[in-house]
């Protein structure tokens, strides 16, 4: 298949069908990878200029009552000290990231039972919490949650929720959410946005899937109507049976980043920290990326999720050096006006197509 047929399709705002859409997954001819990236970057740029967004992470509490076969915090993994933080720790961390100049505070954790509790009466009280105290973007990142839930969470002041299917393929989805029901995850995304809240969708690449896997995850993401999608390559953890998997260079990554772009130019698609560290960062955004995720300050004791710990303590994940990055790319951080422009747009979105 030849892809600048394909590209020129997709710029035309033309569907592709899944064998396009893999043809591009599968693409690896230097020619034709110059050729998607930058479409690409033509098209993230009609859309979004030279602005990027900026989200800040707040990895809340790193206790987990699930076994993910891919994940560092699954509960077995007995290797790590874990953490969890106060509501006062959590508002002065995202008061301070504000302060800093992020467009959005990510509070993640991993399914904590404590959080759980009643209701869920500590995980809404954080978030709403956040929401008193600071006027920008809330994403939360809280697992899979009941159906109920999604209205309180809105209430308490979610911008987005964010649960990443991580596989369209079913049998691979149960090698990785071990004991987790499929259906019950995918469900995540269509109650959030019952209840009006943005949502977020995520691919893990580099665990076995094939490029019409890929094709596929990227279709279904962008047909649930989700406005941030992403692709994160797997990035093996000690202590967990997926151990010894030999990682995956990120060039599948920045495949789909651009083929999601090419498909849906209006999306949000992060380039996150949290796979390579900063240097991971200009091929991302190079591939159509306009979301900058997994912004940690140093030295507050907080880790990532891939990376528990590069280039956070040495400052290379803050706002500040982030902000140089991106002027040496030519670009600029958006403004909370314009991304509160964005959200407002968005949510006006989903609450027409009920
Ligand atoms: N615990 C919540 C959940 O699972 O939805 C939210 C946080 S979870 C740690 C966020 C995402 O990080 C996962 O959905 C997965 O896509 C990604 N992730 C976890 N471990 C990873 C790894 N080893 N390599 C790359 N991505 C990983
Ligand atoms: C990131 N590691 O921002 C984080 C995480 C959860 N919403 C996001 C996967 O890249
Ligand atoms: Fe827990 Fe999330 Fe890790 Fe799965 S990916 S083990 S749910 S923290």
């Amino acid at each position: 298949m030849d892809i600048s047929q394909i590209i020129d399709k997709a710029v035309k705002r033309e569907n592709l069908n899944l064998d396009e859409v893999t043809a591009l997954m599968a693409a690896s001819k230097k020619e034709d990878l110059d050729i998607i990236f930058s479409a690409a970057r033509k098209v993230r740029d009609v859309q979004f200029g030279k602005k990027v967004f900026i989200y800040g992470f707040v990895y809340f509490s790193t206790y987990c009552r699930n076994n993910c076969a891919f994940c560092y915090y699954r509960a077995t993994n007995t290797e790590l000290g874990r953490y969890r933080k106060t509501p006062e720790e959590i508002m002065a961390l995202s008061t301070s990231l504000y302060d800093a100049g992020i467009n959005l505070v990510d509070l993640t954790m991993g399914e904590d039972p404590k959080m759980y509790a009643n209701g869920h009466k500590e995980l809404l009280n954080i978030v709403q919490g956040v929401r008193d105290e600071v006027p920008i973007g809330i994403m939360v990142s809280p697992g899979a949650m009941p159906r109920e839930m999604f209205p309180k969470m809105k209430e308490a002041g979610a911008d987005w929720f964010a649960c990443y299917q991580e596989t369209y393929n079913r049998d691979l989805f149960a090698k990785l959410r071990l004991d987790q029901d499929y259906d019950y995850r995918l469900n995540q995304r269509v109650w959030a946005r019952e209840a009006g809240i943005l949502t977020e969708d995520g691919m893990l690449v580099g665990l076995g899937e094939t490029a019409r896997d890929r094709a596929e995850a990227t279709l279904r993401m962008g047909a649930l109507g989700c406005e941030q999608i992403r692709a994160m390559t797997f990035v093996p953890q000690h202590g967990t049976p997926m151990q010894a998997i030999v990682p995956a260079d990120s060039m599948d990554e920045l495949k789909v980043i651009a083929t999601m772009r090419l498909l849906f130019p209006d999306r949000l698609i992060p380039a996150s920290l949290d796979v390579e560290g900063i240097v991971g960062l200009k091929t991302r955004i190079d591939a159509g990326a306009n979301v900058i995720t997994s912004i940690i300050p140093p030295h507050m004791e907080l880790a990532g999720v891939a990376q528990h710990d590069l280039n956070i303590d040495d400052g290379c994940r803050s706002v500040d050096y982030v902000k140089e990055m991106l002027d040496d790319m030519g670009r600029h951080v958006a403004t909370n006006a314009e991304y509160g422009a964005f959200l407002s747009e968005h949510k006006a979105l989903i609450k027409g197509a009920e």
